[in-house]
Parts: structure tokens; C-alpha cells; sequence
């Protein structure tokens, strides 16, 4: 199986975070963002993801983009050790935690939109912070009140889950856009808990080949 990601991509570091849970191997291939006006724009890449956007998983002759929809996939591929509970109420509530990172925050900071705000639209790189930090903030928020009535020693009770998964990964982009963090100390005892753990130290962004 090959991953074509980039280590600081937290969509691609949700992905790893699977694998290395479910002891899948994998080849990482990186898609430099930023060298060469970005990688993920480059012909070949394009072919393979026509959003010029990372993660891409390849597996064999098949290959799939978005990684939840790749985690997916990985999950009915290896059900061992399974990322979501049984209970379909429960299933569905995390589903719905990884959607409040993955559709709620992620994407508004998203580089290609942050590159937008700057090129097209004039902002300066102090808006574009408070950009960020309102953007991950609002989305925070929400999480932290859920987190109240379903957290246990992680995001669900006291199995990791997908909700885990893009939860670690958005903070790890939170800190490194000196997010203040301290208003969520359910999202920081969850994320401290995960990153305990050797498959989310395996997945860090620092501990990645093409880490700078
Ligand atoms: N919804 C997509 C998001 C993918 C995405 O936005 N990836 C970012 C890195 S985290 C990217 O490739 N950005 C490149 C760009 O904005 O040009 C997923 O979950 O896979």
C-alpha cells in the first residue's frame, strides 16, 4: 500500500494514525505543498488525485482520495481493531465528531484557501491569523462542550476511535499556528492520552521521512 501524503498534510497524518493502528504497511510517498509553487499540482499528481489535494491512498490498482473516505476503506479492508463502535448511535456520534473536525474546521484553513486570502483577496498575515484561530476556535468550542457527555479517556468513552483520529491531528495544527488551547481541557487530556499511544507517535508529523 502506498500513501502519498506530506508529513505536515493533517489529513494525511489521520490516515497514518489508521494504518498504524490497524499494523497496516505502507510506503509514504510525499507530495512537497509548498516547494515548486506545490507538488500536489503537478501533472502526475493530478492524475492520480484530480483535486491536487493530499491524501491519496493507492492499493494495488485502486486508489481513493478524501481520508475519511480512505479510513473507511481501511476499516472494511482490516476490521481488526475497529476504529468506530458497534452501536449504531454510538457509531454515528463519532462520525459526527470527525465531521465537526474534518467538514467544520479543517477546510477553512485549508492552505489553498489561506494562499487565496492572501493572493486574491489582500489579507494581511495578521487577519489571516485571526482567520485561523476564529476558524478553529468556533469549531473547538463545540467539541469541547460535546466531549462533556461522551469522553471517557479518549473522544468516545475509553476506545480510540475515528473521532481521536481527526480530533490529534487538528490540534497538532492548531499549536502549530499558536492556537491558545487553554479554554479545552477535555480536547487536551483526550489528545494527551492519544499521543501516548505508539501508532499516534508513529504518525507525528516530526517522525515522517520528509519531515523539515
Ligand atoms: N477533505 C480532504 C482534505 C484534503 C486536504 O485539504 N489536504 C491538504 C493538506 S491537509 C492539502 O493537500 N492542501 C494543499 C493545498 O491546499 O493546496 C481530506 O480529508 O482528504
Amino acid at each position: 500500500m502506498k500513501l502519498y501524503g506530506y508529513w505536515r498534510s493533517t489529513a494525511a497524518y489521520r490516515v497514518r494514525i489508521a494504518l498504524h493502528l490497524k499494523d497496516i504497511a505502507f510506503e509514504s510517498i510525499s507530495v512537497h505543498l509548498v516547494k515548486n509553487g506545490g507538488e500536489q499540482h503537478s501533472d502526475e499528481y493530478s492524475e492520480l488525485n484530480p483535486n491536487n489535494l493530499v491524501p491519496t491512498l493507492v492499493d494495488g490498482d485502486f486508489s481513493l482520495n478524501q481520508s475519511l473516505a480512505i479510513i473507511d476503506y481501511l476499516e472494511l479492508r482490516n476490521p481488526e481493531k475497529a476504529l468506530y463502535p458497534q452501536d449504531i448511535k454510538s457509531r454515528a456520534k463519532v462520525q459526527a465528531l470527525a465531521l465537526d473536525v474534518a467538514c467544520e474546521i479543517h477546510p477553512l484553513n485549508n492552505l489553498r484557501v489561506q494562499q487565496y486570502l492572501a493572493s486574491s483577496l489582500s489579507v494581511t498575515n495578521e487577519a489571516k491569523q485571526g482567520w485561523v484561530e476564529h476558524w478553529m476556535n468556533v469549531g473547538f468550542m463545540a467539541i469541547e462542550r460535546q466531549l462533556t457527555t461522551c469522553a471517557g479517556q479518549y473522544c468516545f468513552a475509553d476506545t480510540i476511535t475515528l473521532a481521536d483520529i481527526c480530533l490529534v491531528a487538528q490540534v497538532y495544527n492548531a499549536h502549530r499556528f499558536n492556537v491558545d488551547m487553554s479554554a479545552y481541557p477535555l480536547i487536551n487530556k483526550v489528545v494527551n492520552n492519544c499521543n501516548q499511544l505508539p501508532a499516534f507517535i508513529k504518525a507525528l508529523p516530526e517522525n515522517q521521512p520528509d519531515a523539515q
